[in-house]
């Protein structure tokens, strides 16, 4: 199999790495969080010079990851030299937010890019890019045991975090047998899911739930291109952290029968509006593409520049130049 000699090429290149730099996207997820911080704590065990790097800091509700205070959001640690770079769950640099951070770092390192997302573009000197994958952390999960590297209570809470977020608590179509297997396995090793469950899904506070509200009450179905969406202003949200409306893309897609494709709208402070689409059988990685962004074919998503604009009939977007 390619993944048995790609993962043999990963843990060579770790095993003779002096100095390892693991990065995790930037607005991070339960993924990049739980496949980055799994590695993190892996290394640190082993007692390697490791950093880790996230553009923006880990939101509040990861906290019962362990070793979560390592993660860096400062770019000086790019003009550092590395041995090893690895970078998760991102289909590419910019993406990842660290395409001009890089530039800085002094040549000689050695590029690995972990991902399942389709819209990958393989820009590691090593790409363990397996797109039937749940999750990242499903393929790290495949690398531990593979290589028969142990998986403690650490490390499996943080690969568990992945596994269900990325799942939606495995019900959505990524939930396949493996993320299955890779659920026992994770719990047999002592893995938290308790912690992610209270911390990750049911957390929610009364100014959260009242969000909420706010966007069922703006649920409109377009016939035409049979989409259910709905929009959230930067108005709305202005006291509270955006962080309590992770998960309505994925909830909605869930719930809503009678139509194919979600699309949630959400006003970005500096003129911008992000795009999320979920679907059940459509493509939409191509659809979000074409506006600039990209992911996975039934989870995918975008940001353009311009603002939304309340009018009688509906929301209407504003844009403001191309896209981001
Ligand atoms: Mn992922």
């Amino acid at each position: 199999m390619i993944e048995n000699h790609a993962f043999n090429t990963m843990h060579e290149a770790i095993c003779e790495a002096g100095r390892i730099l693991l990065v995790a996207h930037k607005k991070p997820d339960g993924d990049t969080i739980g496949s980055s911080s799994s590695v993190l704590n892996w290394l640190i065990r082993e007692g390697k010079d490791v950093t880790i790097f996230c553009a923006d800091a880990p939101p509040e509700a990861f906290h019962f990851i362990d070793s979560i205070h390592r993660y860096s959001n400062d770019p000086v640690v790019f003009e550092q030299n590395y041995d090893l770079i690895i970078v998760f769950d991102s289909g590419d640099l910019r993406y990842c937010g660290i395409d001009q951070h890089i530039t800085k770092t002094p040549p000689g390192y050695f590029l690995i890019n972990v991902d399942h997302h389709g819209t990958n573009t393989h820009f590691g000197d090593v790409n363990i890019v397996i797109t039937e994958a749940s999750s990242t952390a499903e393929i790290v999960f495949h690398f531990f045991h593979n290589r028969q590297i142990h998986i403690d209570h650490c490390m499996a809470t943080s690969l568990l975090t992945g596994l269900f977020t990325d799942t939606n608590s495995f019900t959505n179509a990524a939930t396949n047998p493996n993320a299955m297997n890779a659920f026992s396995k994770l719990i047999a090793a002592g893995g938290r899911h308790q912690d992610i469950k209270k911390h990750l899904l049911f957390d929610k506070n009364i100014d959260s739930l009242k969000i909420w509200g706010i966007l069922l009450s703006r649920l409109r179905h377009n016939k035409t291109y049979d989409v259910v969406s709905t929009y959230l202003l930067l108005k709305d949200a202005e006291h509270v952290s955006t962080d309590i409306i992770e998960g309505v893309s994925n909830f909605l897609n869930e719930v809503t029968t009678g139509t194919d494709t979600i699309l949630f709208l959400r006003e970005l402070s500096n003129n911008k509006i992000k795009g999320s689409f979920r679907s059940v059988k459509r493509n939409i990685a191509n659809i979000a593409k074409l506006m600039g962004g990209g992911g996975h074919n039934k989870a995918a998503g975008f940001t353009i520049n311009g603002h939304i604009e309340e009018t009688t009939n509906g929301p209407k977007i504003i844009p403001e130049g191309k896209t981001e």
